[in-house]
């Protein structure tokens, strides 16, 4: 991509709307803009990266077993009546009147319509065990909508949904999940620590949040220091279930994000393996049993004949707020430094002097060959300084920079920079193309 040709507003200020480091870098480095409050356009920018965190999502639910579909944002207020959550849900519900003065909602999450669907589906034990997911935009009213996307109204979010014979199926298949979000995380290049934690309107007596350690998170967590250690996530092995079951145990478990699990927490400490700290929650997973299946007539014939109720599990991950939770897990004071796996492009390619015919040329050709081998670059095409093509480089953070400009040329080298670190070095447009597809 051109730069000349592209969409990207960049600020050089600090927007005075923001008060945490990635909700400024999101605005500063053009990836969004609020339109109403808590609800935000995502830019070319920030759209590229929103794609690849789904995808990373998708890649690790599809490789779990789970099986993508696409419900609407806009559900029936009836649906709700069934399970009694419409009353219940209160006044984060966006509740709208169609022309018919049908009552209707935008889906705060998906339970209730995922439940009728299946119901309508399903009619024996051999349709289970299935798990469905789909990745789509959520309204919740926050009073306090803030810190950019991380508390939006409006948001983007990855909701699974487990149906199993019995509690014992309904386990593994939270299991399951687990693993497959310790996956997701890792691969984003993000510690998520899971945590026992309250099921709030969700439901249910099992559940987890997913943090990911921050000064700025809302959420007051304590965890064991092992959690701290880089080698941890490595040497599990996550398709072991008994190797999960003991990171549930032997990690969480007293560890809660609960205030009221606070003092336990403490106790179970041990001293000097307790952390404290705040956190942004990732990802949450609840395993409730039959509260929707019971209560909406969810019903299979079980292998002996006899009907059965479906035990039910429910799976979120926030998509968009990943997006604020990696930026405040990796920024310097220049900017954001992507992780390769969802950097909206691999390489910027800065041409310093796009006046001089021969540093236009040579850029051009590095820049055709670089998207013929497939890499993702930004070219910076533009007639500007070097210096404010170096700092817009710096603040949208995109893992490589190739420089080209005429003292190189001379001695047949560009640079290439590393935007984690800073390591710098010279070497030819072909050996640069070389390192950064690799
Ligand atoms: N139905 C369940 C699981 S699918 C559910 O809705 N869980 S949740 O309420 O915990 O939301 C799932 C995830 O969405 C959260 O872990 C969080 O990462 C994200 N999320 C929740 N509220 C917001 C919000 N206001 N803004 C951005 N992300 C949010």
């Amino acid at each position: 991509m051109r730069l000349s040709r592209y969409f990207l507003p960049v600020m050089k200020e600090s927007p005075a709307e923001a008060q945490i480091v990635s909700h400024k870098l999101m605005l500063r480095a053009g990836l969004v803009r609020q339109t109403a409050a808590g609800i935000y356009a995502w830019l070319p920018l920030g759209q590229r990266v929103l794609r690849k965190i789904a995808d990373i999502v998708r890649e690790e639910q599809d490789r779990a077993g789970a099986i993508e579909l696409l419900m609407p944002t806009l559900q029936s207020a009836e649906l709700w009546r069934e399970s009694g959550r419409y009353d219940a849900y209160g006044p984060e519900m966006l509740r709208i009147t169609d022309r018919h003065d049908r009552e209707m909602l935008y889906g705060p999450t998906n339970e209730e319509m995922i439940t009728a669907i299946f119901r309508d589906a399903a009619r024996s034990y051999r349709d289970l065990p299935r798990t469905l997911y789909h990745i789509q935009w959520k309204f919740r009213d926050e009073v306090r909508p803030r810190f950019g996307v991380m508390r939006g109204r409006e948001f983007l979010m990855k909701d699974a949904y487990s149906f199993d014979l019995d509690e014992a199926g309904a386990r593994h298949s939270y299991n399951r999940m687990f693993v497959a979000y310790l996956n997701t995380f890792a691969r984003m290049g993000l510690r998520a620590i899971p945590m026992q934690a309250d099921t709030g309107p969700i439901g249910g007596d099992l559940s987890h949040e997913f943090i990911v350690l921050a000064p700025t998170g809302e959420s007051d967590v304590f965890y064991h220091a092992n959690w701290e250690q880089a080698a941890e996530l490595s040497t599990v092995d996550f398709d072991d279930v008994a190797g999960l079951e003991a990171i549930v145990g032997g990690y969480t478990k007293d560890y809660a994000a609960t205030d009221e699990k606070r003092d336990a927490a403490a106790e179970a400490a041990a001293g000097d393996l307790l952390r404290q700290s705040r956190g942004v929650e990732v990802g949450h997973i609840f395993y409730f049993g039959t509260k929707y299946s019971g209560a909406m007539g969810l019903k299979v014939q079980g292998p002996g004949g006899g009907e059965l109720v479906p035990h039910m599990g429910s799976y979120g991950i926030g998509v968009s707020r990943l997006m604020g939770a990696i930026i405040e897990a990796s920024h310097d004071d220049k900017g954001i430094v992507w992780p390769d796996a969802v950097a909206p492009f691999a390489v910027g390619l800065i041409n310093m002097r796009a006046d001089d015919p021969a540093c236009a040329a040579a850029a051009d050709a590095l820049y055709a060959k670089l998207t013929a081998a497939g890499v993702e670059t930004l070219y910076d095409d533009r007639d500007e300084r070097g210096g404010a093509k170096f700092a817009t480089m710096d603040l949208i953070g995109l893992p490589w920079q190739i420089v080209i400009g005429p003292k190189g040329l001379e001695k047949g080298v560009v640079e290439l920079k590393r935007r984690a670190g800073g390591e710098r070095e010279e070497l030819s447009a072909d050996d640069a193309l070389a390192k950064v597809s690799a």
